[in-house]
């Protein structure tokens, strides 16, 4: 049934494949196999698309059952380098040139009608075995892939919870602050309550009704910075009190810590400040718990060990006045060139008395039935001996390398 020119042609078909090693690169064949094995198929493709023109019936059937079986082997290949292909789209690739509209497989499938009907059994069963073998391989292959590549994807978005954190930058109090604080908290320890009021005040509440009247030479010892209307910015915390005062019967206890403002600016005075006052009016107080409340304030703030003393002073809303100073706690009142006390042994640490009989009245309250006494003090310079620093300013401008060392 074959002819002498076709068996010949089928040996050198036989040979070429076999000198082309295709069959024994196959599980190596990585990228060039892949570019191999599509121009194998391209060359098949074509010899299918010959076969169209080929009259000779016999022929025809010789060369369709060789070339369906080299399609076969060509198939098996590509499954092999579709086994080794670990690129998602080099296996696209690879299943287009094998199974798509134009591959020599899909070629031969178009052809079969035309076959001699002996053949066509068996270059069917070829082909759609190679097909079907093709196709397991390649689509088996792609979810493996894509498995390992979601596996991959997994491991690298692990998120470690063990990795210590990011350390977050701490603040911390301003040196007047932890002042204010620690004087607040003792008197808060002792039932007192914490009250606040307004930096904008009246002339009244900040000057008059402390026994301060209009044209008396002691304003201008406040250096007060005017608002317009009869405003003024509070000069010391005082109105808080004459506020609480007016808002309640006797007994009173309050701390009133607070921004102050004064027109002055020098290395120990800043035109906004810090003062603490405090008030207490209840019957029966004297200069003796004034003394005994003070000195325990001033053990909490700078040290069981120290003394106090109260010498005489002035303010206009007291009476009598006194000045309580500290003995001295880096020396102790042992060293004449003590840096901070000057070889004094004393602080100057703040001003306080009893409550005035005429500031009394005007809250409405009888100082035949109540007595009081009050304090002021400054916070800022509380700070400046506690903690040794020289000028005030540096309190307000912000740097960080001063605040940080605190
Ligand atoms: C100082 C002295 C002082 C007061 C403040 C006061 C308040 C009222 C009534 C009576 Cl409502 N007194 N406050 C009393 C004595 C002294 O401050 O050197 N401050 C820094």
């Amino acid at each position: 049934m074959m002819d002498e020119s076709t068996r010949k042609w089928l040996a050198e078909q036989a040979r070429a494949f076999e000198k082309s090693g295709l069959a024994e690169q196959a599980p190596r064949l990585q990228e060039s196999g892949i570019a191999e094995q599509i121009r194998e198929a391209d060359s098949l493709k074509h010899k299918v698309e010959e076969l169209r023109d080929v009259a000779d019936h016999a022929r025809l059937a010789a060369q369709a059952l060789t070339l369906s079986n080299e399609l076969a082997k060509s198939a098996q290949l590509a499954s092999e380098v579709a086994q080794v292909t670990d690129n998602l789209r080099q296996l696209e690739q690879l299943r287009v040139h094998n199974l798509g509209r134009s591959a020599a497989l899909t070629e031969m499938k178009r052809t079969i009608q035309r076959l001699p009907v002996e053949v066509r059994p068996e270059v069917g069963g070829t082909t759609n075995r190679a097909t079907r073998e093709l196709e397991q391989v390649i689509s088996a292959r792609a979810e493996q892939i894509t498995a390992e590549e979601r596996e991959v994807q997994l491991r690298e978005d692990t998120v470690d919870v063990t990795l210590p954190g990011m350390p977050f930058p701490k603040g911390h109090l301003h040196p007047s602050m932890r002042v204010m604080d620690d004087v607040v908290d003792f008197f808060v320890g002792l039932g007192y309550r914490l009250a606040e009021g307004p930096e904008v005040e009246t002339d009244y509440y900040n000057f008059t009704a402390l026994n301060i009247p209009p044209e008396h030479p002691a304003r201008s010892e406040h250096d007060t910075f005017f608002l317009d209307e009869g405003l003024v910015l509070r000069t010391h915390t005082s109105p808080v009190q004459i506020r609480t005062m007016l808002a309640q019967e006797p007994p009173v206890y309050v701390v009133c810590p607070g921004r102050t403002y004064r027109r002055d600016s020098d290395p120990t005075h800043t035109p906004m400040f810090h003062q603490i006052e405090g008030l207490a009016v209840d019957r029966g107080l004297t200069l003796g718990h004034l003394k005994g409340t003070l000195a325990a304030m001033a053990r909490h703030v700078f040290g069981e060990e120290l003394k106090v003393r109260l010498r005489p002073g002035y303010f206009q809303f007291t009476e009598p006045s006194v000045e309580m100073d500290l003995s001295c706690f880096v020396c102790g009142g042992n060293d004449p060139n003590c840096k901070l006390c000057k070889g004094a042994g004393w602080l100057e640490m703040l001003g306080a008395g009893m409550v005035d009989p005429a500031v009394l009245e005007e809250v409405g309250y009888d100082p035949e039935e109540y007595t009081g006494f009050a304090f002021g003090m400054g916070p800022d310079r509380m700070a400046m001996v506690k903690y040794g620093i020289p000028d005030l300013r540096l309190f307000f401008e912000g740097d960080l390398r001063f605040l940080r060392q605190f």
